[in-house]
């Protein structure tokens, strides 16, 4: 049934789903499959019954960048620090940023399915280029808000809510070097995180220390989701008339429910919970741009696991593009 709610920003109702099959920014294969899988359980046809029309770019088609990391060639060039794989990462987050900043520009929504969150550093530049005041609720177990210097793994999806700030900026690879002609960066009053959990110690500084809006377990244990997102928008989007960029990592739900994804960690938002966030955007008129990120059909240890994270991701859209439940 087509959505009844009236999508300030796209009056027409189209969008592009931008498919990011990377995975390079963390080190377990399969998350590549991600973009694929969701297609083939029905994301497109699912916006397509909801009134939007809908179009596909694969700006990493044909790169050979869409394979698992170990197909990737190893990189022994340490001056970038501990960041791992950063000439492949930069090569494909460059191809996204590209991307979503053109279908911003054109007034398309975009929705970007990954694919590892390295890519989060693509949808925020690329949207913030078209949309300077935007604002981002950054959904997620983890704060992905690591830099070079910080970061205990060296894996790069924790680091897009870093990058698109430029924070450290003279720590980062070389290779990052196209992020300095994204005109807008990432603001601190302009990001909300609901559902983390699993923060490094040197993150939980940068958060505290930066005033980010930060909503963990705690907060929605403590106020309720609806509380939550109430308060989150209130901060980021305080006049209401800022397009709402959602990055939604699939982590941010409990591995009861999306069991497949490169980091689980347990105690997280309740399958209702996760998608009353979207719905509420949804309501609002505001949403902006959409990411759904590390769904890794690899992880699975059965059939139902694959099928339930893959079928979280889809659900997920189809609330953010305007699925009611009456
Ligand atoms: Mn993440």
């Amino acid at each position: 049934m087509k959505t009844q709610i009236d999508y300030k920003f796209y009056p027409t109702k189209e969008v592009t789903i931008i498919s990011a099959p990377f995975s390079a920014g963390q080190g377990k294969g399969g998350v590549e499959k991600g973009p694929g899988l969701l297609l083939k359980h029905g994301l497109r046809e699912d916006l397509e019954a909801l009134g939007w029309s809908v179009s596909i770019k694969e700006p990493l088609k044909g790169t050979g960048l869409d394979v698992p990391p170990s197909e990737l060639e190893e990189e022994f060039d340490r001056s970038h620090g501990i960041a791992k794989r950063p000439t492949v990462v930069a090569q494909a987050t460059e191809r996204v940023y590209r991307a979503v900043k053109e279908v911003s520009h054109q007034k398309r929504l975009p929705l970007t399915i990954g694919g590892d969150h390295s890519i989060g550093v693509s949808t925020l530049a690329g949207f913030l280029d078209a949309n300077p005041d935007a604002c981002v609720l950054w959904i997620d177990a983890h704060a992905d808000i690591n830099t070079p210097e910080t970061s205990p793994s060296g894996n790069i999806h924790g680091f897009p809510v870093a990058l698109a700030m430029g924070l450290s900026r003279e720590v980062w690879p070389k290779q990052f070097s196209w992020l300095d002609e994204a005109k807008n960066k990432l603001a601190a009053d302009r990001i909300a995180y609901i559902g983390l959990r699993d923060l490094d110690p040197c993150e939980k500084k940068r958060v505290r220390e930066l005033g980010i809006a930060a909503y963990s377990m705690y907060h929605v244990d403590k106020y309720g989701i609806a509380k939550v997102v109430e308060m989150a928008l209130a901060r980021i989007n305080p006049t209401g008339k800022s397009p709402v960029h959602i990055s939604y990592d699939v982590d941010a739900l409990d591995p009861l429910f999306t069991p497949a994804t490169g980091t689980p960690v347990r105690g997280g938002l309740t399958f209702r919970e996760g998608m009353y966030i979207v719905e509420a955007v949804a309501e609002t008129g505001n949403l902006g741009a959409l990411d759904i990120v590390e769904c890794n059909p690899d992880l699975a240890s059965t059939d139902v696991h694959e099928i339930d994270t893959i079928t979280a991701g889809c659900a997920i859209a189809k609330s953010a593009f305007g699925e009611t439940l009456v």
